[in-house]
């Protein structure tokens, strides 16, 4: 048995036990600090310092964005993979564990093209190594999209389990990273300075936590409101924030008032049957409206704008983001952009590589040529 689980089972319980109150915020920041350091160590002894995706499954990202689906055996994630990409990829069975390899399908949707990615069904204790878990996580950290598929007569357990085992490794759903600098000096101590009032945590605690990662020197700026989780995350770095929903499979099994009483205790949720097809479309637009992918219609230097394939991008990309995309050496060769369109202060307007699109904008690329 590992002692660092012990321990981390140890420091809960005495969290578990704390009033917090002003008196005590401190003390549970240390604490829940020294948690985050044990897990840490924890999965760095199981699985490498890297905490990245295990070899075999690096899926190749394709296509606009990539999606993963994320469950327990037998909830019908093969099926859906099937159903959204329109034909047979992925294996379907009536026992767990049928499928043992993340499987990448294609789905097309308004436009788009957006990776499918079917996994392994995840177990508890995944996130420690379990069921070729770790995995699975390591892909579901470098999508784009989240889905949480459920079994419509196992809704809570699994929700739980899933949410516990994402948290774990260091997957946020739905969050905005917290809007944190640390600057480390050498002398001073802490100095913290805010642009919004804290009301979660108090100066004290933040130096406490900051004094568990040996940090007695630093300036630290605060740009939001944030919790004593938001400041370990930050401390603890090797986050990622990804947005996710809930989808609730086999309602076809349910009568559709028990339905409705269902989904509305679940409002970030959508049901659907991967097995009869019901409001499969409804997701394909879901999906797609998560992923804010916007359209970039290019122009070549003294030629003509293709409309008929736009490029598509994330919403918030700039035109570097658009370079590299096009190719590897555009960024280096990058000389000036014309933008027409929303993002255009004026039509034609000269931008740099540093310039946000938005949905619809004509984009002509002007590079130095060897
Ligand atoms: N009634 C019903 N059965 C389904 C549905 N989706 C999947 N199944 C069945 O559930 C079982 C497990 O499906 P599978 O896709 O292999 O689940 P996975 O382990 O999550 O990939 C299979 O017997 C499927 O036919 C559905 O929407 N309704
Ligand atoms: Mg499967």
């Amino acid at each position: 048995m590992s002692t660092y689980l012990d321990q981390i089972r140890e420091i809960e319980e005495q969290i578990r036990r704390t009033k917090i109150n002003k008196a005590t915020e401190g003390h549970v920041g240390r604490l829940k600090a020294k948690i985050a350091r044990l897990k840490r160590q924890e999965q760095e002894r199981t699985f490498g310092s890297s905490g990245g995706a295990g070899e075999g499954y690096d899926v190749k990202k394709a296509g606009d964005s990539s999606v993963a689906l994320i469950g327990l055996p037998s909830v019908g994630k093969s099926t859906l993979l099937n159903r959204l990409c329109g034909k047979k990829i992925s294996e379907v069975g009536a026992y767990a564990f049928t499928t043992l390899d993340a499987i990448p399908g294609a789905m097309t949707h308004a436009g788009t093209t957006i990776q499918i990615i079917d996994l392994p069904g995840i177990i508890s204790g995944a996130s420690k190594g379990k069921g070729r878990g770790k995995r699975v996580l390591g892909v579901a950290r470098g999508s784009d999209l989240i889905l949480i598929i459920l079994d419509a007569f196992d809704i809570i357990p699994h929700l739980n389990l899933i949410q516990n085992e994402l948290q774990h490794v260091g997957i946020r759903l739905n969050q905005k990273p917290p809007n944190i600098v640390i600057e480390k000096t050498h002398r001073g101590g802490i100095l913290i300075s805010t642009l919004k009032i804290l009301t979660n945590i108090t100066e004290k605690t933040i130096k406490a936590i900051m004094q568990e990662y040996r940090l007695m020197n630093a300036n630290i700026t605060i740009r939001n409101d944030i919790t004593m989780d938001q400041l370990i995350d930050a401390l603890e770095g090797n986050r990622v924030y990804i947005k996710s929903f809930l989808v609730i499979n086999k309602i076809d099994l349910i009568e559709k008032e028990e339905r409705e009483k269902l989904l509305a205790q679940y409002p970030n949720a959508i049901g659907i049957s991967a097995g009869t097809g019901l409001n499969i479309e409804t997701l394909k637009d879901r999906i797609v409206d998560h992923l804010k992918l916007i359209r970039i219609y290019l122009r070549p230097q003294g030629g003509e704008t293709d409309f008929d394939e736009p490029l598509i991008i994330r919403d918030g990309s700039d035109i570097g983001e658009v370079c590299d995309n096009l190719h590897k050496d555009f960024r280096k060769e990058f000389k000036f952009a014309r933008v027409w369109g929303n993002s255009a202060k004026h039509p034609g307007q000269r931008v740099s590589l540093n310039h946000v699109l938005k949905d619809e904008d004509i984009l002509t690329i002007i590079r130095y040529t060897r």
